[in-house]
């Protein structure tokens, strides 16, 4: 209860911050980043999204934080398609279950892209194969509507779930993330590399993009790149940093 309270307050009082981690192609340059959401809480410090996520999911505060985010990450866009270096660069959010049941929520996309200024080709939403089971035909159609707007959409954590190939075909994917627990061991089991090959293939066949997620080694990049991805994430190319400006320097007292 004190949680949700907080965490009303942190919201409107500017504590939530969106950090960004890198994605990179197969020569090791940044594409993309995913936006990761964090609390700046002013005595937790920064309070992981494990802690508060779920919370934001029970009360229903994940539906104000979710718009925050999205309207956050499409000014990040905006920003990007300024500077020369990053106007290519997509930005990949993180939906909630709930946030895609919102009957107005292909609207609330739009708006946000459209505030910001932002191009919907550059915006990612990743989705969960949990994410999924609930109402398909309602999931299909707002995936459908914001796809035809030139909006990409992700499986992210993929193999943890439970994921019908039958609705994977029927979705407007362009792309599966390998989660991170498939290439943590990916050097030393070979089943964990097996489901990795295995994903692969299948996003091949799809004609999907795959990221593999949780890439710390640069052997685990080279296996994976040698297995035919051409999509990272992880620490060892970079960790969440924040994604908006820094603060200017504060001026040298006189
Ligand atoms: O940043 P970190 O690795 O701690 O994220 C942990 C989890 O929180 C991840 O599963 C990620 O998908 C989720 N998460 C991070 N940012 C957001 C967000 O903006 N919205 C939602 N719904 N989940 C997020
Ligand atoms: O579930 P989702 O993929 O959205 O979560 C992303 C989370 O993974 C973030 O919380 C991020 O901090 C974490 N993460 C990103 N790269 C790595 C990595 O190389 N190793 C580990 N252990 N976690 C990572
Ligand atoms: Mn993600
Ligand atoms: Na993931």
């Amino acid at each position: 209860a004190t949680l949700q309270r907080e965490l009303r307050h942190g919201l409107r009082d500017g504590e939530l911050a969106l950090f960004g981690q890198p994605i990179v192609d197969a020569q090791a340059q940044t594409c993309g980043q995913e936006a990761l959401l964090r609390w700046r809480h002013p005595v937790r410090g920064m309070v992981p999204p494990a802690e508060f996520i779920p919370v934001a999911e029970q009360t229903g505060l994940i539906l104000p934080i979710g718009q925050w985010v999205l309207r956050e990450a499409c000014r990040v866009l905006a920003r990007w398609a300024a500077d020369p270096a990053r106007a290519g660069w997509t930005l990949a959010v993180n939906l909630s279950a709930r946030q895609l049941r919102q009957p107005d929520f292909v609207a609330s996309v739009q708006a946000a892209l459209a505030d910001a200024g932002a191009d919907p080709r550059r915006l990612k939403l990743e989705l969960t194969e949990s994410l999924l089971l609930h109402d398909v035909e309602d999931t299909i159609a707002k995936m459908e509507a914001l796809a035809s707007l030139g909006i990409q959409f992700a499986l992210d954590d993929f193999g943890t779930g439970y994921s019908s190939l039958a609705y994977l075909k029927r979705l407007p994917l362009t792309q599966l993330k390998i989660d991170r627990s498939f290439v943590r061991d990916l050097l030393s089991d070979p089943n964990d590399a097996a489901i990795a090959r295995t994903i692969l293939q299948l996003a091949q066949s799809l004609e999907m993009e795959v990221v593999a997620e949780g890439v710390e080694t640069v052997g685990q990049y080279e296996v994976l790149r040698a297995m035919g991805c051409r999509l990272f994430q992880g620490y060892h190319f970079g960790r969440p940093a924040p994604l908006e400006p820094a603060d200017p320097p504060a001026a040298a007292p006189a």
